[in-house]
């Protein structure tokens, strides 16, 4: 597998042998030393779930085998100890996102849940009947189908800022739909059917003009990018931890603090309270408020290990990696006579999108599982992009930054070999 260095900007390489230095970041990451079909590995499905790094799953283990038992309730110190742990998790996010304080990162399963959350709680709050929230056309179904939910529930309007043919957001078009009905704009940061960044600061501007909140979807952008929350002005930003080398199960939704504050409980239960009696019960303090019952603990410090561990290598480090690596795949799959690219951004991260000419996605993805190449095929629950693109589905390559060139090599001759069999 990868033999070579692969490098990307000599200078850093120099000053940081490490970081840039793809075979020793594989070594981090048990699992990519299988065989599949009795072929190396090539994991290219990062966008649904990414691999973890050993660090992770040893923060796992040291959870379960040291420090188990509840948190925020023991006196003892065993449950002091996890409660630390967890806490520790939480300033790992607030520093990872540059959040203002630790009460703005509230635990949540994924970033499904913290649109579910936002949606039924600031939604539920502000958006009434005639009201109107604005999404984008390049969504995935978690930040659509909360909104359609709530609409229904309140006779408001779900309104869709179109994309252009490369899948790019149309921003004068979306600009247009903001108005005054417009009580919260939700907004992919980066596109997993077609890996589009979308100018969400600018987003944020438009909307903050008009004194409308955003949510930013940041599932596919934090593994990718250098994600700044206050830079951006976010008042929410939804994150996935599996998808950021953490385990399943854990997420993150930043808000805006004074935003928390202001919004009811998501669900009712134990620690997101300060009092209960039959007749009233009073909240506990944000972020508590919105963690009813016990947590994924031992995910949530694997989350924590997994942003010690991405820190280390540099997010800065990461995207420039990636973003070299992108530029390579698009060469290197998009000249493939038969193959077109869906999804063309000028700027773009971690995915590659592309149907090919008379062979269904799934037969791709099927064939390419016998040379040890793990893709996606279908939809990638974006059938909406599916629609505007006028295809049912298509095979979706997606990296990360322990995917290296070789990798992409395999894949087009992965490709040749698809393109053999259905000749
Ligand atoms: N996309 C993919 O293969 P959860 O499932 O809650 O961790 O993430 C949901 C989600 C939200 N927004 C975006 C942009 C996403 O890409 C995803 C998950 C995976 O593309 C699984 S469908």
């Amino acid at each position: 597998m990868a033999t070579t260095r692969e490098i990307v900007n000599p200078a850093i390489a120099e000053a940081h042998p490490r970081l840039f230095d793809v075979r020793h970041i594989r070594e981090d990451f048990p699992i990519l030393k299988q065989k599949m079909h009795g072929k190396p590995l090539v994991y290219l499905d990062n966008a649904a779930t990414s691999q973890k790094p050993q660090v992770v799953i040893d923060a796992l283990l040291r959870y379960y085998l040291q420090d188990c038992s509840n948190i925020h309730r023991g006196v003892y110190l065993l449950s002091e100890r996890s409660t630390q742990a967890y806490e520790d998790a939480r300033a790992n996010v607030q520093k990872f996102i540059n959040a203002a304080e630790s009460r703005e990162i509230v635990f949540v399963r994924g970033s499904t849940e913290g649109m579910n959350l936002v949606a039924q709680t600031y939604g539920r709050q502000h958006v009434g009947a005639g009201d109107e929230v604005l999404i984008t056309a390049l969504e995935h179904h978690s930040n659509i189908v909360p909104w359609q939910i709530l609409c229904e529930e309140k006779g408001a309007r779900l309104r869709v800022g179109p994309i252009n043919d490369r899948g790019e957001l149309i921003l004068g078009e979306f600009e247009k739909l903001l108005s005054d009905r417009t009580k919260i704009v939700a907004v992919a940061h980066v596109s997993n059917a077609l890996g589009t960044i979308n100018p969400v600061k600018q987003i944020v501007a438009m909307a903050h003009a008009r004194k409308i909140p955003v949510l930013i979807d940041g599932a596919q952008a934090v593994p990718h990018l250098k994600v700044d929350v206050r830079a951006l002005d976010a008042d929410f930003y939804a994150i996935s931890g599996h998808k950021m080398f953490g385990p399943t199960g854990i997420g993150v939704l930043y808000g805006k603090a004074h935003l928390l504050e202001s919004m009811p409980p998501y669900q009712g239960g134990g620690d997101m309270i300060l009092n209960v009696t039959f007749e009233k019960t009073t909240y506990n303090h944000i972020p508590h408020k919105f963690e009813a019952g016990t947590p994924n603990i031992a995910a949530t410090i694997g989350l924590g290990a997994a942003i010690d561990y991405l820190t280390g290598v540099g997010m800065e480090n990461v995207a420039s990696y990636e973003h070299a690596l992108l530029a390579y795949a698009t060469e290197a799959i998009g000249q493939i006579p038969g193959v077109r690219l869906i999804g063309t951004a000028r700027e773009k991260a971690g995915v590659l999108s592309f149907v090919m000419d008379g062979i269904h996605p799934h037969d791709v993805g099927t064939v390419l599982d016998q040379e040890g190449i793990a893709v996606r095929t279908g939809h990638h629950c974006a059938q909406p992009v599916m629609e505007r693109f006028g295809i049912p589905a298509t095979v979706r390559a997606s990296l990360a930054f322990y995917n290296t060139k070789q990798e992409i090599n395999a894949l087009a001759a992965g490709l040749e070999h698809v393109k053999r069999m259905f000749a």
